[in-house]
């Protein structure tokens, strides 16, 4: 190779049979901040002159090609040149560039990739444009260059999920040319070499291929509705269905809708979020701390949850040994399991050999004894203080001492629990959201005495799990059925002081929320939220506003669906406003002397907000939650908040 020229701190250059291989090193992804931007722009230019240099090849140094824009630069003044610009000048030169991806090209960094003429990736690369997660479009060509690789209604797809797919599925898609079976660059060189010379297949040249519009019509509508009124996926379908018109015209677009989002509340509150994901896994006192290794967990209760978490180990890679009362309860679970990873398989998201793996690392059993290989326990068996602490106390017996147990309790306190064990040290909760194989939010309750390695472990179980894990102290329900209790409560109070259930309901989901409070609170049965209110009668402040509307509805028997009455009617299975529910809030208003009044779907989102920011606030105060930021997190990954909100925590700022 030749000698290195550094075209900016990021940007350098080797040649190499004539091509110049350009790497962007710019820690910790390679996104495409002012000085990656200028570098590149001028190894362009330098390419383009140079006598010396017939092709380009465009790489990222580490584990990503390029990771996209930097989103730390939005809201500061836009600096040149801009990615567009550098894109402009890839796809104009007169030399063939190739893209080398080494690791993921995701949004501008994807954008460069398709304005090169040919596209060659490693075996671990993968390609997205996530810009819709932001609540913005992409916003270098992205809408119009993709339709023209691999037509509109891939390109739909892509853009409107912002998933990112795979080298392999990438390469069946068209969007990339060749995954190398061999060394990338030495590849893409080879590339560079062959195409020198020849007439250039430039990406914003082609022709949008020809699409069915009834079709075009079926899956924008259906993208639509599932957007529920979010503008950045509304826009993509705009400008993605619209790419057939000439490429300058289909960029001028593009570019100004990028810059309304960006600025936009919506883009504002998921790039909170996005950054809230990466903060929450940072936790004081944890830093340098390994986590003890984890290869065997063992699941005591094979209900519902347990069963779900079992799914969720055996598909992480770890071998599950599950507990039951009786062999004949075990076997009902393993049955259960099995059944879930079927779901899997008919899915598509688990193949055969995955499918065979997962079951043979599965083994279930009614004696105790056999959880002695465990690394790591997490009970899920009945909320009852009792039947848990004599479980701990059975786990002390056969498991290793440096074993960790974890309980999946919701209201009762861990710290009694692991008080009643020889080691409380290596207890901590883990608390998992049904169906706990689906649900992406994990609590990991810190318990007093919970060491600081088993901390790290509960934390590092978790991400291998793929959950997104937020860390809480302890409390009656923790972050987010403390939170939950008082957005519940402020529901209660708006029933008495005026509104009806399907008036809140609907404000709530106008706001956002994919169903209302009430028609959730029916779905999940009253009657847990009812033994916790007859549990506190007599610690409750009597001075404090108590609404009674909710002990009369499972006084009479409306526990819910599940009875066919709860807050709603459900005739034929149809959620429908039942006038008897109505008559016993009126009773309830009328008992207190309350005049009823009406109230705006502004007014009831408000009063819902303040609630449970305050209760966020209280969550702050007493040291449960690190930072307001991990609030958000729990509630829009356990309680339906919506992401492009931002949380509750950041709505009312
Ligand atoms: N800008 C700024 N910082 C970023 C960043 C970005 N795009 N991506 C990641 N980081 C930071 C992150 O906060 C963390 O910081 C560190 O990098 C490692 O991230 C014009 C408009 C690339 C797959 O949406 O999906 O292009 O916490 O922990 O698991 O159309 O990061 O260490 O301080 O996630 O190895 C579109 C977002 C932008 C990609 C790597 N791009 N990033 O995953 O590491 S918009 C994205 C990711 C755009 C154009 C537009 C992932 C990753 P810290 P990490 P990872």
């Amino acid at each position: 190779m030749n000698e290195t020229i550094e075209f900016s701190a990021t940007v350098s250059t080797m040649t190499r049979d004539g091509v110049l291989v350009v790497t962007i090193d710019n820690p910790p992804v390679n996104a495409t901040s002012v000085d990656v931007r200028s570098g590149l722009e001028k190894a362009l230019a330098h390419a383009e002159t140079a006598a010396d240099v017939t092709g380009v090849v465009v790489t990222g140094a580490g584990k990503t090609f390029i990771g996209g824009a930097d989103i730390k630069e939005f809201g500061k003044p836009a600096m040149e040149p801009t990615l567009p610009d550098v894109i402009e000048t890839i796809e104009g030169l007169s030399k063939p560039v190739v893209a080398a991806l080494n690791g993921a090209a995701l949004g501008g960094g994807l954008e460069v990739a398709l304005a090169c003429q040919y596209r060659i990736a490693s075996p671990a690369a993968q390609v997205g444009l996530p810009e819709v997660k932001l609540g913005i479009v992409p916003g270098a060509g992205g809408t119009q260059r993709l339709p023209r690789l691999i037509g509109i209604l891939a390109a739909l797809d892509l853009i409107t999920s912002g998933r990112s797919v795979k080298a392999e599925e990438a390469v069946t898609l068209g969007i990339i040319d060749e995954v190398a079976a061999g060394d990338l660059i030495e590849a893409a060189i080879s590339a560079a070499f062959a195409l020198a010379g020849k007439p250039l297949r430039r990406t914003g040249e082609l022709n949008v291929a020809a699409a069915d519009p009834a079709e075009i019509e079926k899956v924008s509508a259906k993208i639509l509705a599932r957007a529920r009124g979010q503008k950045a996926p509304a826009e993509a379908v705009r400008l993605v269905t619209s790419s057939n018109r000439p490429l300058a015209e289909g960029l001028a677009d593009e570019r100004a809708t990028f810059l309304t989002l960006r600025d936009s509340r919506e883009s504002a509150a998921l790039r909170h979020v996005f950054f809230a994901e990466r903060e929450s896994s940072k936790v004081v006192g944890l830093e340098g701390v390994e986590p003890r290794p984890v290869e065997t967990i063992g699941i005591c209760g094979l209900g519902l949850m347990g069963s779900g978490i079992a799914v969720a180990a055996l598909g992480a890679g770890y071998s599950v040994i599950g507990l039951d009362q009786t062999s004949e309860a075990a076997e009902k679970g393993r049955q259960r399991i099995i059944g879930l990873l079927e779901r899997n398989v008919a899915a598509g998201r688990l193949d055969q050999a995955g499918f065979e793996a997962q079951k043979a690392r599965l083994s279930v059993t009614a004696d105790d004894a056999d959880l002695a290989p465990c690394d790591l326990v997490v009970e899920a068996v009945f909320d009852d203080l009792t039947v848990k602490t004599d479980l701990f106390q059975r786990l002390d017996e056969v498991v290793r001492p440096d074993a960790v147990l974890a309980t999946n309790t919701s209201y009762l306190n861990p710290d009694e629990i692991a008080a009643a064990t020889a080691h409380p040290e290596r207890v901590l909760g883990l608390h998992f959201f049904s169906p706990a194989h689906v649900m992406r939010l994990l609590e990991v309750v810190r318990c007093s005495k919970t060491a600081p390695d088993v901390l790290a472990t509960g934390l590092a179980v978790a991400r291998k799990l793929r959950k997104l894990p937020v860390v809480t102290g302890v409390t009656e329900g923790f972050i987010g059925n403390r939170i939950f209790s008082a957005y519940r409560r402020e529901a209660e109070l708006l029933l008495e002081d005026g509104a009806l259930p399907h008036e809140v309901d609907a404000a709530l989901e106008d706001y956002g929320f994919p169903m209302g409070l009430f028609a959730v609170y029916d779905m999940a049965g009253l009657e847990i939220a009812w033994a916790r209110r007859k549990r506190q009668a007599t610690t409750r402040d009597p001075s404090a506003r108590y609404v009674e509307i909710a002990d009369t509805l499972c006084e009479a028997g409306r526990l819910g669906q599940k009875t066919g009455r709860g807050w709603y009617a459900y005739p034929e299975g149809k959620r429908t406003i039942d006038p008897e529910v109505t008559a016993i809030i009126e009773a309830a208003r009328a008992k207190k002397g309350i005049t009823p009044r009406a109230f705006s779907m502004r007014e009831i989102v408000e009063r819902m907000l303040a609630a449970m920011a305050l209760e966020g606030e209280a969550l702050l105060t007493e040291g449960i939650a690190a930072r307001a930021s991990d609030i958000d997190l729990v509630m829009i990954n356990g309680y339906g908040f919506p992401a492009y909100k931002g949380g509750p925590m950041f709505a009312r700022t």
